[in-house]
């Protein structure tokens, strides 16, 4: 590798080359550095914060001397790098998953208290990193943690946020939202490169000029009529194991340029001038707080061209660096856009190479689809990105020009092949021409791509079936398959789940399972062992010992560990029916209040817990928030009936709090319209740290029940090809059963207050046909409930076998055997040796 230093002098940096902490004095001599010169503080004015800021820094060193080796290596190796292009990284906290994956949290657990500390305080210090929504940032978040520990040269690049997804407050049972502004202490987790800065320009015209000087042939060249900086800011990503690769995420901040707008300047308009230059920094500023759902905001595609042009810019750069010929960068380079949000990467690809590399348009436009990749994660039309055509000439325009020619190219094709379809016409090119006319980037990541996937086998067939029917005429078959998701076991189970890892350990002889997920399946050999089971039971106990703390912190009720716990926590949508959950809740109190003391005292005490976040602007979604909160407040304060049921939402759902939920559940709810979400992986999540679940056939869990066994899911409701036709039947009348009915009577006498504010939720199934069917599987899902109680309340030891079979049986589940399908099958590359 190229140097500026000179032979003779890189003895000096040899022998003062910085070394890794390994015992705990190395570790305690850093932390007190750091305090006394990083943060100009000491001994006698060092608090939690300074603490926690202080071991950040000093892990981060140590990750810092490895992230530099393995881009050595990797540059040295000069092999094929991935880069995982995500609008979405949903990281939570670093520290803690630092020090397990480096495998020095007992060290410095013990360093940390003989300095005056206890580790768990400075954990708790750090804000969650939450520049995501919800499941497609979780996703990606795991990924990074898997591309580590799997030793591939593949980095993250997204956005710097300041604001991440906001922080949610509960008050009077109403979602109430506040900024995250997570830097307020600064983030000792990442660097600012100030050396890595790209210019971007925005608006502007397309103007046609000779292909070189002189020349009579013209092209065409976009001139941009703003500018902004985009600054890189890196995360190291540790792997998993004391040796592992330290990768990369490289997220993107705006910074106004130094260019001076000389002509307002001698106007006197100096003023406006710095103005002007301040808001690029507003690019960076807010992340979009929608999940499933696409608002249009040429904002949101500002962000997104800003972060795509940087990175392709970044990526570009590295590439040259090996002088090879432009036909090998698809060997060089794998793009994956993490749903359509960086879909820009393949017209901006497309214009460097003409435009600016001189390629012709073919050799261009191969090498494009032979680099880019796409994920879909939804079906739903609402989210699919579209732009009207009219923010884009403005913003983009010649990237619109781009486009135009890609769709002309590729219907000029379709049109050779099919002849006349006009249908097939309509419905697989970019442009919609709807009013206004719009981009499809569904539509132009299909075809700029060589490969789609989508989030689950059920979700992968379905695509094909629906939104991309006729691209996959057109394409045929081939182009389109599945990774189904996984999720990373060392955050997922030793991080949030420390006794119950442990416990495995005890068993499996050692924590190789935390990268080889699979010998989980070892467990099933204690299904006899009696100790093994009552410690399993005292490790749930203990999880749902510590929910009930944070319950009681957060809200005031205090919940009883011995009662069933049963969970729902993912973003609030009504397609993911936590109202079908909170009517089902509604149902057990009322059957609870029609019966005697002693009929009672037969039914299996529980608590219903919920979490999640509303988009400000989903009005449905905030009055089931609302609802949840009138039902909790009725049903905790009832003496008659709160012995047996109680409800309970828990306010600012985010990673960190996941991380000590979902150990606790007993049942975990996953009961969306079968065919509407994509995958999920809290489903995985929950069942890894041994919960049960209570399901609809969507999703991933149709592969959790193939794996773990039907027998151990207790499934409901209508299956995916049939929600068409029960749709259907709706069309002039929503026929409620009684059941539903009773619940419905009972809001709409004001028993959980004003009924007013849930009409609209109980007239959308009622009166608006029930799009997500909920009237039809409400019967269902309660007999699944009943399931649940009488296995709960029977032979324990034929719950807690279950559990145990289902833990023994989630090794497919894994984000390393996910990623892995995608080296594979998509990315074609290998990973680095050591
Ligand atoms: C899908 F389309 C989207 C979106 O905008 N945001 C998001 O989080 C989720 N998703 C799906 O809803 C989940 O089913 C899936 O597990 C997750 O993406 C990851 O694939």
């Amino acid at each position: 590798i190229e140097s500026q230093i000179p032979l003779e002098s890189r003895e000096i940096w040899k022998k003062f080359a910085r070394k890794d902490i390994k015992t705990k004095e190395d570790f305690e001599k850093d932390f007190v550095n750091h305090v006394e010169t990083s943060l100009a503080r000491s001994m006698y004015n060092c608090d939690n914060l300074a603490a926690y800021q202080a071991s950040s820094l000093a892990i981060r060193d140590k990750l810092i001397i490895k992230w530099n080796q393995t881009q050595q290596t990797q540059t040295m190796l000069d092999q094929k790098r991935v880069y995982y292009m995500s609008f979405e990284f949903l990281m939570g906290r670093a520290m803690d998953n630092a020090m397990i994956n480096t495998g020095l949290r007992t060290p410095i657990k013990e360093s940390v208290s003989e300095l005056g500390f206890s580790l768990e305080d400075l954990i708790e210090e750090e804000p969650d990193i939450s520049i995501g929504n919800g499941g497609l940032g979780r996703l990606a978040a795991c990924y990074l943690d898997s591309f580590a520990t799997l030793n591939y040269a593949a980095w993250g690049y997204g956005i710097r946020y300041e604001y991440g997804i906001f922080s949610q407050k509960i008050v009077n049972g109403y979602q109430v939202e506040y900024p995250d502004y997570w830097l307020t202490y600064s983030n000792p987790w990442e660097i600012v490169r100030t050396e890595i800065q790209y210019p971007v320009d925005f608006y502007g015209y397309v103007e046609e000029v000779p292909v070189y000087e002189g020349a009579t042939e013209k092209k065409k060249v976009w001139v941009g009529g703003e500018r902004v900086l985009a600054l890189a800011y890196d995360f190291p990503v540790p792997g998993y194991g004391a040796d592992a690769n330290v990768n990369n995420l490289r997220l993107w901040s705006a910074r106004p340029t130094h260019e001076f707008d000389f002509a307002k300047f001698n106007s006197g308009e100096y003023q406006n001038s710095v103005e002007a230059q301040q808001r690029a920094e507003s690019i960076t500023a807010v992340l979009y707080p929608n999940d499933n759902f696409d608002a249009g905001k040429e904002l949101r595609l500002k962000q997104q061209y800003f972060w795509v042009a940087a990175s392709l810019h970044d990526i570009i750069r590295r590439f040259k660096k090996s002088k090879r010929p432009w036909r090998e960068f698809p060997d060089q380079v794998a793009i994956q856009l993490n749903d359509t949000h960086p879909t820009l990467c393949i017209p901006e690809l497309q214009r460097v190479l003409v435009d600016l590399e001189g390629l012709s348009w073919d050799e261009a436009w191969k090498i494009v689809v032979r680099t880019v990749g796409y994920t879909n994660h939804t079906v739903m039309q609402e989210a699919l990105e579209k732009w009207p055509l009219t923010i884009f000439q403005k913003l983009l325009p010649r990237h619109l020009e781009i486009i135009y020619d890609i769709n002309f190219y590729f219907l000029q094709s379709v049109s050779k092949k099919f002849p006349g379809d006009n249908n097939l016409m309509t419905s697989v090119s970019i442009i919609e021409e709807s009013n206004p006319k719009q981009v499809k980037m569904a539509n132009l990541a299909v075809i700029g791509s060589h490969y789609v996937n989508g989030v689950a086998a059920l979700h992968s067939d379905l695509i094909k079936l629906t939104i991309f029917k006729d691209l996959v005429k057109v394409f045929g078959g081939d182009k389109f398959g599945n990774v189904t998701n996984g999720i990373t076991p060392r955050r997922w189970l030793k991080q949030a789940n420390p006794k119950l890892a442990e416990l495995i350990s005890s068993k499996l002889g050692g924590d190789e399972y935390l990268s080889d997920l699979n010998l989980l399946k070892n467990l099933e050999k204690y299904l006899e062992d009696k100790e093994f089971k009552s410690k399993w039971q005292e490790v749930k106990t203990f999880n749902k010992t510590r929910l009930s703390k944070l319950v009681k912190d957060l809200t005031g009720y205090e919940i009883d560990p011995t009662f069933l716990f049963d969970i729902q926590v993912k973003r609030i949508h009504e397609y993911k029916r936590q109202q079908m959950n909170i009517f089902g809740v509604i149902y057990r109190y009322l059957q609870l209040k029609s019966c005697s003391p002693e009929e009672r005292k037969k039914f299996q005490p529980k608590v219903s817990i919920f979490a999640g976040k509303a988009a400000p602007g989903y009005y449905m979604a905030k009055r089931i928030i609302k609802l949840i909160n009138n039902v909790s407040q009725v049903l905790n304060n009832d003496p008659e009936t709160r012995e047996y049921l109680q409800c309970v939402f828990i306010p600012d759902y985010n990673v960190s709090k996941a991380e000590i939920i979902i150990p606790a559940s007993d049942i975990s709810e996953h009961i969306s319209t079968a065919g509407t979400e994509a995958s999920g992986t809290s489903n995985m999540k929950f069942v890894l740290n041994a919960g049960l679940l209570i399901g609809t056939l969507d999703g991933a869990t149709v592969e959790i029940a193939r794996e773990i066994g039907e027998e151990n899911v207790f499934l409901f409701g209508h299956l995916s090809e049939n929600v068409d036709k029960v749709r259907a039947s709706h069309l002039f009348d929503v026929k409620l059963p009684s059941s539903l009915e009773t619940v419905f009577q009972a809001i709409d006498g004001d028993v959980f207050g004003d009924s007013h504010e849930f009409k609209p939720l109980l007239d959308s199934i009622r009166h608006h046909s029930d799009f997500y069917i909920v009237s039809d599987d409400f019967n269902s899902y309660l007999e699944a409930q009943r399931l649940i109680d009488e296995t709960f309340k029977g032979d324990h030891d034929i719950w807690i076998r279950k559990c145990i079979t289902s833990v023994a049986n989630m090794g497919f589940f894994s984000s390393d055997r996910a990623v892995e399908e995608y080296a594979e099958m998509i990315w074609n590359i290998e990973p680095l040796s050591k």
